[in-house]
C-alpha cells in the first residue's frame, strides 16, 4: 500500500505513464476491451459449458422486503404501480366494454441502481474519458462511450470465478478488507483454476449476499467495500492479460476509500485508461456454490445491459450457462 498511504490524487497515484489503450481499437472506439471478445472467444466461453446449468446473476429491484442497495448518495428504485385490478375496483378505470383488465408500474432508478454496467466513460479523471475523449462530451447525455454502444454489441465470452472469499475460508470478506494480485493469483491457484487471457474475471467477496442476510443498518456501518486493490503490477496484469469484463459482487467492484481520501482509483486505471468494462453488484453466492460442489469455475458467461441512449449505466441480468 506503500503508493497510496502518500497520494492524494488519481493523477498522482496512477502516475503520468498508467498503462492505457487509447487507440488500440480506432479514435472512435466505444466499447474498449470487449473488442478482445471475438468469435473465437465466444466459441471458447461455450466449449466451457458441461452440464447446461443457468445461473442469473442480477439481484432483484424493488424488493418488498429490503430496499435494493446502492452506493451511498444514490437512492434505491421506487417501482410504483400505475394499474391493476385496485383501479377497476374502486372506479377510477372505466369498464372496458370488452371486458379486459390490466396492470402497468412504472420505476424510477439510478441506473447504477441495481446489477448493471458502467459505461467507460462513467468515471474520469485529468478532464479525459475513455479513449481521451473530453470530459465535456459527458454533460447532459455521454455523446462518446454511454452504455448504449456496450448494449448494443453484447457481452459473450468464457467465464472465470475466483471466490476469494471462499480462498480465505470466510462467508464474506470484512469492510475494507483487501485483494491484492498476488492474493487473486492465489486463489486462482488454490480453487485449480487457470485465469486465461480474454477471460470475463468474476471476482468473489460474498459483499453483497450479505447485505440479504443481515440488516441494512450493519451494512453500512464502517462501509467501505472490499476488493481489488491498485498496484502497477495488477493493472499491467490486466492488461496483459487482455481482461475484458471485470464482474463481482460489490456495488462499485473494487476497495471503495483509501488513506488520503482517493476513491476508486480502478475506475480510472481499468476503465478509463484501459477500456475494461465493469459489472457490479452480481449475486454470485449459488453460482460460486454449485462451482465449489464440482470444482469447475470456468462457464460460459453471457450479458447485454439495457439500451439507454447517453446513460453513465444500465441494468443488467447476465446469465451464466456452466
Ligand atoms: C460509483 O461510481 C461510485 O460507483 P459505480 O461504479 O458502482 O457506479
Amino acid at each position: 500500500m506503500a503508493e497510496h498511504t502518500i497520494a492524494t490524487t488519481i493523477e498522482e497515484l496512477l502516475g503520468p505513464d498508467s498503462p492505457t489503450n487509447w487507440g488500440k481499437w480506432g479514435t472512435d472506439d466505444e466499447v474498449g476491451s470487449l473488442n478482445y471478445l471475438d468469435a473465437a472467444q465466444v466459441l471458447r466461453g461455450i466449449g466451457a459449458v458441461r452440464s447446461g446449468d443457468v445461473f442469473t446473476l442480477q439481484i432483484p429491484i424493488g424488493d418488498p422486503d429490503r430496499p435494493d442497495p446502492v452506493w451511498p448518495g444514490r437512492t434505491p428504485a421506487v417501482r410504483t404501480p400505475v394499474m391493476d385490478e385496485g383501479y377497476f375496483a374502486r372506479g377510477d378505470e372505466p369498464e372496458p366494454t370488452d371486458g379486459h383488465h390490466w396492470a402497468d408500474d412504472k420505476i424510477e432508478m439510478f441506473t447504477q441502481g441495481s446489477t448493471q454496467y458502467d459505461a467507460l466513460a462513467h468515471y474520469w479523471y485529468g478532464g479525459k474519458v475513455w479513449n481521451g475523449y473530453t470530459a465535456d462530451t459527458t454533460i447532459d447525455s455521454l455523446s462518446r462511450a454511454s452504455v448504449l454502444p456496450i448494449a448494443e454489441r453484447g457481452v459473450v465470452g468464457r467465464g472465470v470465478l475466483i471466490d476469494v472469499a471462499r480462498a480465505r475460508g470466510k462467508d464474506v470478506l470484512d469492510s475494507g478488507e483487501q485483494i491484492s494480485l498476488d492474493d487473486l493469483l492465489a486463489a486462482a491457484e488454490a480453487q485449480g483454476t487457470q485465469i486465461e487471457p480474454r477471460d470475463v474475471l468474476i471476482i468473489r467477496t460474498g459483499w453483497i449476499g450479505s447485505y440479504y442476510r443481515g440488516s441494512a443498518d450493519e451494512f453500512y456501518r464502517d462501509w467501505n467495500e472490499p476488493g481489488l486493490v491498485y498496484s502497477r503490477e495488477l493493472v499491467e496484469w490486466f492488461q496483459r492479460m487482455e481482461i475484458p469484463n471485470l464482474v463481482t459482487d460489490t456495488i462499485a467492484n473494487e476497495l471503495s476509500f483509501y488513506p488520503g481520501g482517493l476513491q476508486l482509483p480502478l475506475h480510472c486505471a481499468l476503465m478509463r485508461n484501459l477500456g475494461v468494462t465493469f459489472t457490479e453488484l452480481c449475486k454470485l453466492d449459488d453460482l460460486a456454490a454449485a462451482c465449489a460442489a464440482d470444482r469447475r469455475w470456468t462457464f460460459l458467461y453471457t450479458a447485454a445491459p439495457l439500451k439507454i441512449c447517453g446513460a453513465s449505466g444500465a441494468p443488467v441480468n447476465p446469465v451464466v450457462i456452466r
